[in-house]
């Protein structure tokens, strides 16, 4: 039960970090086929869920994540008409990714069906638009659907996952890169959530030489704020499927957004001093 004065956090003893969040309540814990998932209410940042006790999402931030896993990747590839969605089931990347009317499908692959189900009773604005004709969800293993899916028939992949820890820990490899890698068209990229710049540089690195392997000729890192998961900061990697140049935006997007814009996007892909390859 949850007593005045709570607070969540979510801490991890291998970076000797925390955060916290002060709640009202919990509203809701359930333990899927797959995992725990729970939803708090709390006193600043209103709704929060979390899956195997991990910030997955709050009402307050994830637009941050949500914006910013799903623009730059769709301004950068340009003409992007067919996207698919490994993971996601919260539906925040689903419904920024329908901001674009330039998009013709998106297909959302989550293995668990129970992260939708919450979400639309919990956070209804995130799934509000999944009545979108151009929208489908499956509830399937994602690696299993990349396995089966049609050479060339994807633009943009973009995979909105946990950590990579748990169900999760098959989206973070070369043998899953390489169907990725197959499944994208001419011009295709592959953007996937890559923990934080700060402390997590050699998962950073390992992803983008097991995409390398795989078969993307580049990787770029993107990064935005995050405060609701570990460090405050946060990042993304987009993998590009051949030489094609990336499209830079010069325009704001002509849908609503709270944090992207034309110059977030150039912002976003510019990397640290201290992550900057040795010249
Ligand atoms: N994707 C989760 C990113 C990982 C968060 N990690 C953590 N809290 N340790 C979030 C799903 C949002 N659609």
């Amino acid at each position: 039960m949850v007593s005045d004065g709570d607070w969540y956090t979510e801490s991890s003893d291998a970076l000797g970090l925390g955060f916290s969040l002060k709640i009202r309540d919990k509203l809701h814990e359930e333990t899927s086929s797959f995992q725990t998932i729970a939803v708090y209410d709390t006193e600043t940042f209103g709704r929060l869920m979390t899956i195997d006790g991990l910030v997955m999402l709050t009402d307050r931030d994830n637009f941050l994540y949500h914006e910013m896993m799903t623009h730059p990747g769709l301004a950068a590839h340009g003409a992007a008409t067919r996207v698919v969605i490994i993971g996601g089931g919260d539906c925040g990347t689903l419904r920024e990714v329908l901001k674009h009317d330039t998009v013709a499908s998106v297909m959302q692959i989550d293995i668990d069906e129970r992260v939708t189900r919450v979400a639309e009773q919990y956070f209804p604005r995130l799934t509000e638009a999944n009545d979108d004709p151009r929208a489908t969800l499956a509830f399937i293993d994602g690696i299993e659907w990349m396995r089966n899916a049609p050479t060339d028939s994807v633009d943009l992949i973009i995979i909105d996952s946990t950590d990579p820890i748990g169900p999760a820990e098959g989206l973070f490899n070369e043998a899953f890169y390489r169907e990725c890698h197959r499944v994208l068209d001419t011009g295709g990229l592959m953007v996937q959530q890559s923990e934080s710049p700060l402390v997590h540089q050699r998962l950073i690195a390992d992803m983008s030489a097991a995409m390398q392997r795989a078969g993307f000729a580049a990787t770029d890192l993107l990064s935005f704020p995050q405060p609701c998961y570990p460090t405050g900061w946060w990042s993304a990697t987009l993998a590009r499927a051949d030489t094609r140049k990336l499209y830079t935006p010069t325009a704001d997007p002509r849908f609503e957004t709270f944090y992207y814009t034309a110059a977030i996007h150039r912002g976003a892909f510019a990397l640290p001093a201290f992550m900057k390859p040795p010249q």
